[in-house]
C-alpha cells in the first residue's frame, strides 16, 4: 500500500518521491510507503486550496450542509473498509474502529454539516445614536490542521469537517505513523462532490511537512492535536506569525472513586477509562484515586477485572486490548513501567511484553496497574500514554481534590460518587475543560471540548469550533 498525497483532488507522488516505511503495528511489519513531503508539495497543497478558496466561501450553506452529509453517509457504506484500515494501521482492535473511531468520523462531518445551517451572529442596535451594528463570521481563509496517531480519523475529522463547514480550505496532515484513513478520505471526497482544493492531504514527517505547513505565511490558523510538547513547538513557530491556533494537547486525568458511587458501574467503567484503545487516548484517567474505606476491595476487584481483559491481534472480535502503535511508543511506555520500582510504585499486575501467537514481532503489553505512594512521582507527573493506571488512596474530599488538580495538565476529570454537594464543589474546583461524573467519554459533539494548562488552548466542538474557524468583524451602520 503505496499512498500518495491527495492534492487539489488527485493523487500525487512527492515531488522529491523520498517516502517513509508504514508499519502495521500488530504484527511489526512494513506494509506500505507514505510521502515524506517536503515544503514543495505544502506550497503545491496551499495553491489548491487557495484556488478553491473563493468559490468554496461563497457556496450556499444548504449546498455545503448536503456535501458535508454525503461524505458521512459515504464513510458509513464504507465503515468495514475503513475500520480494518484503522486497525491495521494502529493496532486497536477492529471492534473498536467499527464501533467508536469511524462512526465518529461519520458523526463529525454530519455534526457539523447540520451545525454550519444553524450558526448565527450578533447584531448591536446603538439605541439614541442612530446606529446598528452586526456582526459578520467570515472564513479565514486556508487553514492547517495536524492530528495525532492515537484516534486517526476521528481527530482528523474532527478538526476538518468544521474548517470546511465554515467555508474555509484545508491543508491537512495526519500523523505519519497512522495515514491510512486520511488516505482512503480523499476518495470519499470527490465520490461525495467536494469540490477540488477544498480538502488537500500531505502525508510526511512533523519536523519537515508539519513544519512546513506551520511556517507557511498564508496559512492563516493552524488546529492541532498531539503532544503537549509538539504543542509548545508549534506556538513558538506560529504565535509570531500571529497564526489562530487550537492546541488540543496531553492529559494525565484523574478518575477520582467515593465509596458512595454505583460500585459495579464504576467498575466496568473504570476498566474502559483505563484501558480503552490501548491507553492511547489524552481523555483517559490514568491517576485513579480511591477513596480508603473501599481502597483495598477496590484493588482487588480492579486487578481481577483487567486480568480477565484479552491482549490478542486486533483482528481476533474477542481482542480487548490491541498493538502499542509503534515500537518506538511500546518502549517509551515500557520505560516508565520499568523505573515504577525507582519511584515508589508496586506493580499490582501486569507490566510485561507480551508474545502474541501468530503475532510474534507485534508491539504488545500487558495492561498494567502501578500501586504508587506519592502523587508527586514520574509515574504520576508525566503523560504515559499507554495502558499503565496508577492507584492510590485518599481519606477526605479535599485531599482528593488536592491530588487531582496537582499535575501540570489540566483536560478532564471523572468523578464517581451520588453526594450532589460533593458533585457541585469537585466540578467546580477541578482544574480541568471536561469533569465526567459518574460515566467516562459520553461525548456531545455540541459541547466545549479541550483543556487547561499543558492541554492546551482554546476549545474545539459545536460552535466553539466554528467561531474558531471564523473572522469576527462588526459593520456599524449610522442612519438617519
Ligand atoms: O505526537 P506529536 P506523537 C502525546 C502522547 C505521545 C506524545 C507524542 O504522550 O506519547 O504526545 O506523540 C505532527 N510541526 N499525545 O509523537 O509529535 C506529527 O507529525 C508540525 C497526546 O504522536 O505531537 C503528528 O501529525 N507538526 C495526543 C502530530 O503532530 C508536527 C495524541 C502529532 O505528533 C511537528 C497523541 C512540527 N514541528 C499524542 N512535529 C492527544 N492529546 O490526544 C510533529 N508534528
Amino acid at each position: 500500500m503505496n499512498i500518495k498525497n491527495y492534492i487539489n483532488g488527485e493523487f500525487l507522488s512527492p515531488i522529491n518521491e523520498n517516502y517513509i516505511d508504514n508499519y502495521n503495528p500488530s504484527i511489526g511489519e512494513v506494509y506500505g510507503t507514505i510521502p515524506n513531503s517536503t515544503k514543495e508539495d505544502v506550497a503545491l497543497a496551499y495553491k489548491a486550496a487557495s484556488d478553491a478558496f473563493p468559490e468554496w466561501s461563497n457556496k450556499t450553506l444548504e449546498d455545503r450542509s448536503r456535501i458535508l452529509i454525503r461524505i458521512s453517509e459515504l464513510l458509513e457504506a464504507n465503515l468495514e473498509r475503513f475500520a480494518n484500515a484503522e486497525a491495521k494501521d494502529n493496532g486497536k482492535p477492529v471492534s473498536l474502529a467499527s464501533v467508536v473511531d469511524i462512526p465518529r468520523s461519520a458523526s463529525n462531518f454530519r455534526f457539523f454539516a447540520n451545525a454550519i445551517t444553524q450558526f448565527s451572529s450578533e447584531s448591536h442596535e446603538s439605541i439614541g445614536l442612530g446606529a446598528v451594528n452586526f456582526t459578520l463570521r467570515q472564513p479565514i481563509g486556508v487553514v492547517g490542521c495536524i492530528s495525532p496517531w492515537n484516534l486517526p480519523l476521528y481527530l482528523f475529522t474532527w478538526k476538518i469537517a468544521p474548517a470546511i463547514a465554515a467555508g474555509n480550505c484545508v491543508v491537512a496532515k495526519p500523523s505519519e505513523v497512522t495515514p491510512m484513513t486520511a488516505y482512503l478520505l480523499g476518495e470519499i471526497c470527490n465520490e461525495a462532490g467536494l469540490p477540488k482544493g477544498v480538502l488537500n492531504i500531505v502525508h510526511g514527517l512533523g519536523q519537515t511537512t508539519g513544519q512546513a505547513i506551520i511556517e507557511h505565511p498564508e496559512v492563516k490558523a493552524i488546529s492541532f492535536t498531539g503532544g503537549t510538547a509538539t504543542g509548545a513547538h508549534i506556538a513558538r513557530t506560529a504565535a509570531p506569525m500571529f497564526k489562530k491556533l487550537s492546541l488540543e494537547l496531553g492529559g494525565k486525568n484523574p478518575n477520582v472513586i467515593f465509596a458512595d458511587s454505583d460500585y459495579d458501574k464504576m467498575l466496568t467503567t473504570t476498566v474502559r477509562s483505563s484501558f480503552a484503545n490501548q491507553g492511547q487516548i489524552c481523555l483517559c484517567g490514568s491517576r485513579i484515586f480511591v477513596e480508603e474505606s473501599i481502597y483495598e476491595q477496590f484493588k482487588k476487584d480492579f486487578v481481577k477485572k483487567v486480568s480477565e481483559l484479552k491482549i490478542g491481534n486486533p483482528f481476533d472480535n474477542d481482542t480487548n486490548v490491541g498493538a502499542l502503535v509503534s515500537k518506538q511508543h511500546l518502549e517509551k511506555v515500557k520505560s516508565y513501567i520499568d523505573i515504577a520500582e525507582n519511584e515508589g510504585g508496586r506493580i499490582l499486575y501486569g507490566g510485561n511484553r507480551v508474545v502474541v501467537e501468530g503475532s510474534e514481532n507485534g508491539y504488545y503489553l500487558q495492561p498494567t496497574i502501578i500501586e504508587v505512594g506519592d502523587n508527586k512521582c514520574v509515574l504520576n507527573q508525566e503523560e504515559i500514554f499507554g495502558p499503565v493506571v496508577t492507584l492510590m488512596s485518599f481519606k477526605t474530599d479535599k485531599e482528593a481534590l488536592l491530588l487531582a488538580n496537582d499535575v501540570k495538565y489540566g483536560l478532564s476529570a471523572t468523578l464517581w460518587t451520588n453526594n450532589l454537594n460533593r458533585t457541585m464543589q469537585f466540578s467546580k474546583q477541578l482544574n480541568t475543560g471536561i469533569v465526567w461524573v459518574n460515566t467516562w467519554m459520553l461525548r456531545d459533539l455540541r459541547t466545549p471540548f479541550g483543556g487547561q494548562k499543558a492541554s492546551g488552548v482554546g476549545r474545539e466542538g459545536g460552535f466553539e469550533a466554528l467561531r474558531f474557524f471564523t473572522e469576527p468583524k462588526n459593520i456599524c451602520i449610522k442612519y438617519e
